[in-house]
């Protein structure tokens, strides 16, 4: 019987969670990305080798690119695109010339993913990511005061009596943690420097960034393919609109639209069941069994709704996520492949003695550790039973 990949994200030489650590969490790949690239410039082969011998000498290899990523010119189609598109294509030749092929990249305007609390505390004891949609709105509207802001009485009732009782340095947090850019964004924001890119929005809608997502697509799938390399497109995290831009990658219906726009088995997903599973809308299991063929890389994840669209993060087989069936959907699509289909647990608690460690919020050890023992327990099961 054929395994799934176990890979583990690694942030390079400066993560505090060694090469050394994955190992002995029992993954065998690593995920990783030059972050000291600047956002749009070509990745140098010297910069891909050198980074690729550190992997390989821990005994491990590089299996996944996560991210390129993509300039904001691309997703304008402004300013320099036409640049950065050639510059994404060497990227992904260079990264193939050195045995690299799978590429995850994403689509979401300005911000990577975005939460609003990075230690909400667990009965346990142990401190999860988490989105609050009235922290969201109370930085909205009483700290970026955006213009045209639209919410529900409800929530700007909320958003007052919310915002009133932050102190100064809650406040301060709050903005931080959503402008600062969360490990893995390429940018992070002042308050200034979000509001003009915001205003640099402001005539794009979702068919338009749709239009500009299949049009990148198209441009770099002939490349992806010369290379035998895969893209794999991460979904909105959160999968629904936040300060009015424009989501493209958020449910089933988007995901279609894509694969079909340019159908090729080079254009394809990155399923992350975390972000999918944020949305109540999203049914996992039937988009996982729609996928599966398309998809290059899982990010497994369980996210824990409430009715008011807040939610946290999970141990991996505690959230809205049915982790056994998802695993038995990829783990059945993965005996008709040729190449294993790589995992990583995505995220996971800070807990035990990572607690009183820096740690990258989200991408501490322990947490992500126990993620992939638990997910390993299932396939294991699954493939000796
Ligand atoms: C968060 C990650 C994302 C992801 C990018 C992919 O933990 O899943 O930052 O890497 O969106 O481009």
């Amino acid at each position: 019987m054929k395994k799934l990949e176990q890979t583990f994200r690694w942030f390079g030489p400066k993560d505090p969670v060694s090469l050394q650590d994955i190992k002995q969490a029992g993954a065998t790949g690593i995920v990783t990305a030059l972050h000291h690239i600047k956002n749009g410039e070509v990745w140098p082969i010297q910069e891909i080798e050198k980074r690729k011998k550190e992997i390989e000498q821990a005994g491990l290899v590089w299996s996944v690119v996560e991210s390129i990523p993509v300039h904001e010119d691309i997703k304008k189609r402004t300013g320099n695109y036409l640049t950065y598109i050639e510059n994404y294509k060497k990227s992904i030749e260079n990264l193939a010339s050195l045995g690299i092929h799978t590429i995850t990249y994403n689509f979401m305007p300005i911000l990577d993913w975005t939460r609003t609390n990075l230690s909400y505390e667990m009965p346990d004891g142990s401190k999860a990511l988490y989105f609050n949609f009235v922290d969201l709105a109370a930085f909205d509207l009483c700290i970026l005061k955006r213009a045209n802001a639209q919410y529900s009485k409800e929530v700007q009732d909320k958003v007052k009596a919310r915002f009133n009782s932050l102190s100064e340095k809650e406040k301060t947090d709050l903005q931080q943690t959503i402008l600062a850019g969360l490990p893995g964004a390429e940018e992070g924001y002042s308050l200034d420097d979000f509001r003009e890119a915001l205003a640099s929005y402001a005539h794009i809608d979702a068919k338009t960034l749709q239009a500009n997502l299949f049009a990148f697509v198209a441009e770099i799938t002939p490349t992806a393919e010369k290379c035998n390399s895969v893209l794999a497109i991460h979904p909105d995290d959160p999968p629904f609109e936040i300060f009015g831009l424009p989501r493209i990658v958020s449910n089933k219906a988007h995901v279609q639209t894509l694969l079909d726009a340019i159908d090729t088995p080079v254009n394809g997903l990155c399923f992350c069941t975390g972000s999918f599973g944020a949305s109540s809308s999203n049914d996992l299991i039937e988009m996982a069994k729609t996928f599966a063929k398309r998809t290059h890389f899982l990010h497994l994840r369980a996210t824990k709704r409430d009715a008011e669209g807040n939610f946290y993060e999970a141990n991996h087989l505690e959230g809205n996520v049915d982790m056994p069936k998802i695993i038995k959907i990829f783990s059945d699509e993965q005996q008709s492949r040729l190449k294993s289909i790589p995992l990583r647990p995505d995220h996971g608690h800070q807990m035990l003695d990572d607690l009183s460690k820096q740690t990258n919020p989200g991408y501490s050890a322990i947490g992500r550790l126990r993620g992939l023992a638990e997910i390993r327990g299932i396939e294991h099961a699954i493939l000796n039973l």
